[in-house]
């Protein structure tokens, strides 16, 4: 067992880290102001390949793996958790969907263009009354055998990325009586006639992050785009889930580690009774917790893209790693702003965006409940 990054590895966090302090940071703050992104920030993202990291490189990806993806989630949400939540839904959930079902035509035609830098995707799975319950969709898709294409009605909910992407993975009914069986997912485009996409939604936290409502009225998509078979679109959108939720724990362990070296330099600087606080055993003590926290989300963090990336089963170690992660990114994040106090709470400093991003983590991609119901399923806590 060996808990040290491989030279390559160490290499490519090196290299976002550097994009991640440039091109990043210096807009985090105003983007979250104006709860809006950057879209010269988006085609940077794009032309240093940070929305194809672990595709094959066939596709126009960089052939990377999931532990790399990992590295370059948690240092761009050490500068902003927006940007983790953006390259977050379009790789691990988007992509995903199109590169484990997809056949090669469907995968020249959904994947590479989203990869290779030209299109954004996105991820339609909740709805108002599909969000844990996500069998429970009401979105309906019904084949018209005349035109070989699916009639899509329906809307969804949170869909993030949906205010500038191109293309999503809906998901939707195709046959009611099926219960999860009966759910299909369909690419579609999301400037087609049919397609209406809400304002931003107002939220505490990840606000540059677009994350609208989507409603879908009679929209007409070719049989072709149907990935996987009918029925198999809960499967899909699960597996894509399971990936998705390795990015947020690493999000989470981003989020944790930026409030810690902010909150430590801070310490250094702020003099209180006539020395550093830094100085202070309490401070000493209570970042020590803090890292080490932070440490133990990071390992399981890459236990489960390890995992994911040795052809395993992934699902229980994504569940634990975000459980965890997500938790201390809170706890973290709540410590670095009640160390720099008044400072701290104030939006000229980043811990306070920090937190507010944090408390979304516990909620996406499955709540904390939903994550103890993974791994309580996967060890079979009810069987006989
Ligand atoms: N990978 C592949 N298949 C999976 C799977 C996974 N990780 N998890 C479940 N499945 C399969 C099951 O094997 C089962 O297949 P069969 O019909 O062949 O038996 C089917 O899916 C239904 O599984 P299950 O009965 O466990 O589904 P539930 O309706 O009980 O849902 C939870 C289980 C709650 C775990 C699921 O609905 C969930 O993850 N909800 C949260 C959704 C979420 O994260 N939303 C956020 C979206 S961000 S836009």
């Amino acid at each position: 067992m060996d808990f040290k990054l491989s030279k390559t590895h160490q290499l490519q966090q090196e290299l976002y880290r550097k994009f991640a302090e440039e091109e990043i940071k210096p807009l985090a703050e105003d983007m979250d102001e104006t709860e809006q992104y950057d879209m010269e920030l988006l085609k940077k993202l794009h032309k240093y390949g940070f929305f194809g990291i672990p595709y094959s490189k066939q596709y126009g990806g960089v052939g990377g793996d999931y532990l790399s993806y990992a590295l370059a989630m948690e240092e761009v949400s050490k500068v902003d958790g927006s940007t983790g939540i953006t390259i977050s839904v379009h790789t691990s959930l988007y992509c995903s969907c199109i590169d484990y079902f997809g056949t090669e035509e469907q995968k020249e035609a959904f994947l590479r263009p989203t990869i290779d830098g030209s299109k954004t995707g996105c991820f339609g799975l909740t709805e108002p009354n599909a969000g844990s319950d996500a069998a429970g969709q009401q979105t309906t898709a019904v084949y018209d055998p005349d035109t070989d294409e699916y009639i899509i009605n329906g809307g969804k909910v949170f869909t993030t990325n949906s205010g500038f992407a191109d293309l999503c993975t809906v998901f939707a009914m195709t046959d009611k009586s099926a219960g999860t069986r009966g759910i299909s997912c369909f690419v579609v485009d999301l400037h087609q006639e049919g397609v209406s996409i809400s304002e931003n939604i107002k939220r505490m936290g990840i606000r540059a992050a677009q994350n609208c409502e989507v409603s879908y009225e009679n929209v007409r998509v070719p049989a072709f785009n149907r990935i996987g078979k009918e029925g198999q679109g809960f499967k899909i959108a699960m597996k894509a889930l399971d990936g998705g939720r390795i990015g947020i724990a690493a999000q989470s362990v981003g989020l944790a580690q930026g409030a810690i070296n902010e909150a430590m330099a801070y310490c250094k600087e702020r003099k209180q009774f006539g020395r550093p606080i830094s100085a202070f055993q309490t401070t000493q003590f209570k970042l020590a917790d803090m890292q080490t926290k932070v440490d133990a989300a990071r390992l399981l963090t890459w236990r489960a893209a390890c995992t994911k990336d040795s052809g395993e089963n992934y699902s229980k170690e994504a569940a634990m790693a975000k459980l965890f992660a997500s938790d201390v990114a809170n706890q973290v994040c709540r410590e670095a702003v009640q160390l720099m106090g008044g400072y701290g709470y104030c939006r000229e400093y980043p811990v306070e965006r920090a937190l507010r991003d944090a408390k979304i983590t516990e909620i996406y991609e499955g709540t904390s409940e939903v994550m103890k119901m993974v791994i309580s399923g996967a060890m079979k806590v009810n069987a006989k």
